[in-house]
């Protein structure tokens, strides 16, 4: 194992010392003290007099002067001179830390006046619109269009899983065809496929079909019109009936468990559950379904499906971890975690998304039944910056690698596309989806949330370089980061231009692209929180990349087979995520920050927007 000093050692570049703030009588006796030992001035009659003129001075203001902030609750200013002394002896609150040059420089821009992102929105809303037109044509009903052989698929289940994934990205971007299609499709369709289909897997279709109806339900109306983002399409009560008759369904993974972690599969017909074939679930699939049910019981004041969800976190809370790192597979059957394989790649990822985002869905208040969710969020980050995070050499890009034989074994430096999800999480979980100019001014961020945030900035350029550093600016499946221990002859990053393609490495198997979301979903949440326009570049360059690569002239956009490669091979998919996530967090990157602003939604897996709970 490398002996290279971890992250937060390493790379800690907020020095808290400048920005405490010193209090008046420090300050008194400070000068006091100086003046006694650089001049020897105290013991001479001049000086004695002069301290003591300044004491008298400053005794006076205490007493006399007032401020605004010297009200009673009547309204009435007060005197209480042992407060205002109280007051100078207080701890004095961390003034908050000064911004970043640039940080001026993103203000000055006024970057959301500029009409480009305008016309980079309309054209992501006309991606979206060829999407949902090849699927449309091909595929209709189908869980996924195969755009090479225009037709469609049924690879999650048959529950029309491209309907319902791009229904609220349709409500966002007001097309109201789109709503009024999917939307009539739901309410003519899926209630009968739900009762007569066979196999789904629980994460995939809470995350994508329930997590999708629970969007159209919000953003159409429901929850007595808090929201109406579309006039078209059916009532919300109609995805709210849908919803809960899935969700009855899904329940069974629950109940015919014999510990609080749900078995992976679901009958819809029978409503039965079994596990998967090799007796486990996944992490991240059983603890990645909290959000969704949480908000299913809120709006049909039905409490079980929350109280099933939560009770696999409340028991992941009494399971030993490594240092808040968690295995990837977990045991129905025991309860235990089972093998010692950490990662935040696949099986992984989504159960640290979803202990900070469960925990601000339900108010993000400290002191209440969900606060163990947030600690268990910052143990488990301070975790991946101590055991996970590396740089790679030579140009020193920070990644997050994997332990597959747990924190004794061997680290490898293999970092998941899947990953890119976690400069967002780290982003939103510093600053709680304020900006971080606002959460500094109002001094709310700690010690850890500025080293999330910092971590988040990071990783948020890896990803992008992991796009940057190929031939078609597509990022690949897995890359590899090059370090001290860790090299592959004859494999680098595709592209030999970059100045990373001595750093990442692809192997051959890792090439394809499946039109996945992580790094946009980042780089939109980053941008909401940092205001800096860097990240809406990267997102166009991205895009620009989807275009020119993945389009298909009958229509659609296909995965990749090879990044490496122009042009590139081609795959016959277009997974339901396209529609559902990217195309979705591209448009949110490139417009209004009041559209679905962070403090008021989190975000499912699935990007479907779920409203915060304020209570
Ligand atoms: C999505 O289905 C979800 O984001 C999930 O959490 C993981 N991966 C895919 C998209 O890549």
């Amino acid at each position: 194992m490398s002996k290279s000093l971890p992250y937060s050692v390493k790379d800690v570049h907020y020095d808290n010392a400048k920005f405490r703030h010193r209090s008046p009588l420090k300050v008194l006796s400070q000068s006091v003290l100086t003046l006694g030992t650089k001049r020897n001035c105290a013991s001479c009659s001049t000086g004695k007099f002069l301290i003591l003129i300044l004491f008298f001075g400053v005794a006076c203001l205490m007493l006399m002067s007032k401020s605004p902030n010297d009200f009673d609750e009547k309204g009435k200013v007060t005197f209480v001179s042992g407060l205002r002394l109280g007051r100078l002896l207080r701890k004095p609150p961390r003034l908050p830390p000064r911004l970043s040059p640039d940080e001026g420089q993103l203000r000055a821009n006024g970057s959301n006046s500029d009409p480009k992102w305008a016309v980079r929105q309309q054209s992501v809303k006309d991606a979206f619109d060829y999407a949902w037109s090849g699927y449309r044509k091909f595929a209709m009903g189908y869980d996924e269009l195969m755009p090479i052989s225009q037709r469609g698929v049924d690879g999650l289940g048959g529950l029309g899983a491209t309907v319902v994934d791009a229904l609220d990205t349709a409500m966002i971007m007001g097309l109201d065809n789109i709503v009024f299609e999917a939307g009539s499709w739901v309410e003519a369709h899926l209630l009968e496929r739900i009762s007569q289909k066979d196999q789904v897997n629980l994460f995939e279709t809470t995350i994508r079909v329930l997590g999708g109806l629970l969007s159209a339900y919000h953003l159409s109306g429901g929850e007595q019109g808090t929201l109406n983002m579309t006039h078209n399409g059916p009532k919300p009560d109609i995805y709210l009936n849908v919803a809960k008759d899935l969700a009855d369904r899904l329940l069974s993974a629950f109940n015919s468990s014999p510990t609080s972690v749900p078995y992976s599969d679901v009958i819809l017909r029978d409503s039965t559950a079994h596990p998967a074939p090799g007796g486990m679930s996944s992490t991240a699939e059983v603890a990645s379904v909290q959000l969704e049910f949480n908000y299913l019981s809120a709006i049909s004041g039905d409490p079980k499906y929350s109280i099933e969800a939560m009770k696999v976190l409340a028991h992941i809370k009494t399971l030993p971890k490594t240092e808040g790192l968690v295995p990837i597979y977990i045991s129905p059957q025991s309860g235990e975690f089972v093998g010692e394989n950490i990662r935040l790649g696949s099986r992984g990822d989504s159960y640290y998304e979803y202990l900070i985002k469960v925990w601000l869905q339900q108010g993000g208040k400290m002191n209440n039944n969900f606060t163990y969710l947030h600690d268990m969020y910052i143990e488990a980050m301070k975790g991946v910056r101590h055991l996970l995070v590396r740089k790679s050499i030579p140009k020193g890009l920070v990644f997050v690698g994997e332990l597959p034989y747990g924190s004794n074994g061997e680290f490898s430096p293999k970092m998941d596309h899947l990953v890119c999800f976690l400069p967002g999480t780290l982003a939103l979980g510093a600053t709680k989806g304020l900006t971080k100019e606002q959460a500094l001014k109002e001094n709310l961020l700690n010690f850890e949330d500025l080293e999330n945030l910092k971590l988040a900035e990071d990783l948020a350029k890896t990803c992008f370089e992991m796009y940057e550093v190929t031939a078609t600016g597509l990022a690949p499946e897995i890359a590899y980061f090059h370090t001290k221990e860790y090299s592959e002859d004859g494999l680098q990053g595709g592209n030999t231009s970059s100045m990373y393609a001595n750093d990442i490495i692809i192997k051959h198997a890792d090439r394809h692209n499946l039109l996945r979301p992580e790094t946009v979903e980042s780089l939109f949440v980053l941008y909401r929180i940092t205001k800096d326009t860097k990240y809406r570049d990267q997102g166009w360059q991205i895009f620009e990349a989807f275009e020119k690569h993945t389009k298909v002239k009958s229509g659609g956009y296909t995965s990749l087979d090879d990044v490496t490669e122009v042009p590139p091979r081609r795959r016959d998919k277009m997974e339901t995520f396209f529609l559902g996530e990217t195309l979705k967090y591209l448009y949110l990157l490139f417009g209004d920050d009041s559209v679905i602003p962070l403090d008021k939604f989190v975000f499912n897996t699935e990007a479907h927007p779920l409203p915060i709970r304020h209570t």
